[in-house]
């Protein structure tokens, strides 16, 4: 099994941490989305360029964060659970993980481009701000409940959560929202997160000191 993703991305982390979970081994295939080379180099063989990709032991290329950990969850007894058994508790976890990408990490990418770009966009920036922070609402709400998003229990929508969560620290007052910051110091502390957070640092690292891997 070998897994095409960039450190540094939210949906790379994702699956990341999936692959943690689930103590499952894998060949570790980065590619810098910065550097047209290595990029050019993964659109040959995958035309749509996006990251994270699976090439599953029989060669099939999985596409899709979500996708992925949903195969290896199946593939792997080991590790924890990330989709719950019991149907009613999966279909929650699935809504999660949706209203994560899609109302979340996607909304951050719009703002994150629109800084990049130094979009002078005052407007669209509050927009944007007042829709991700709808959402940390929604979300604060249901972890006052639940030890983990879902539940007792670490999922899919954890794995989502995380890397969006430990991006916003700097930018959102998570420390507002008093479930979701119990929850941002417990995923600190999680040994998948460590694991992601080493590979965040290493691939942080190469990037202040110019140096590029060989594709
Ligand atoms: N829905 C996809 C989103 C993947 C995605 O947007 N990946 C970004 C990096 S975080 C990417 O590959 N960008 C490069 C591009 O769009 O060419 C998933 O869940 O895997």
């Amino acid at each position: 099994m070998e897994l095409f993703y960039y450190p540094l991305s939210r949906y790379s982390q994702k699956v990341l941490i999936a692959l943690y979970e689930k103590q499952a081994n894998f060949y570790p295939r980065v590619i810098d989305i910065h550097d047209p080379f290595s990029r050019q180099q993964f659109k040959a063989s995958y035309p749509t360029g996006k990251l994270p990709l699976l090439k599953t032991r029989a060669g099939e290329l999985l596409p899709e964060s979500s996708i992925i950990i949903e195969y290896i969850d199946n593939e792997f007894s080991t590790g924890t659970q990330l989709i719950p058994t019991h149907p009613s508790q999966a279909l929650d976890v699935r809504l999660f993980d949706r209203i994560i990408d899609n109302d979340l990490s996607n909304q951050l990418f719009k703002l994150e481009k629109l800084q990049a770009r130094q979009l002078d966009d005052p407007l669209q920036v509050k927009h944007l701000e007042n829709e991700i922070n709808q959402t940390l609402h929604q979300l604060n709400n249901k972890l006052t409940d639940n030890h983990w998003l879902c539940g007792d229990s670490f999922t899919l929508a954890d794995c989502a959560l995380i890397p969006c969560i430990m991006q916003m620290r700097r930018r959102f007052k998570l420390y507002e929202f008093d479930a979701l910051d119990r929850y941002l110091h417990q995923a600190e502390l999680r040994g998948a997160w460590i694991q992601v957070e080493e590979e965040i640092a290493l691939a942080g690292n190469a990037i202040s000191s110019g140096f590029r891997p060989i594709p």
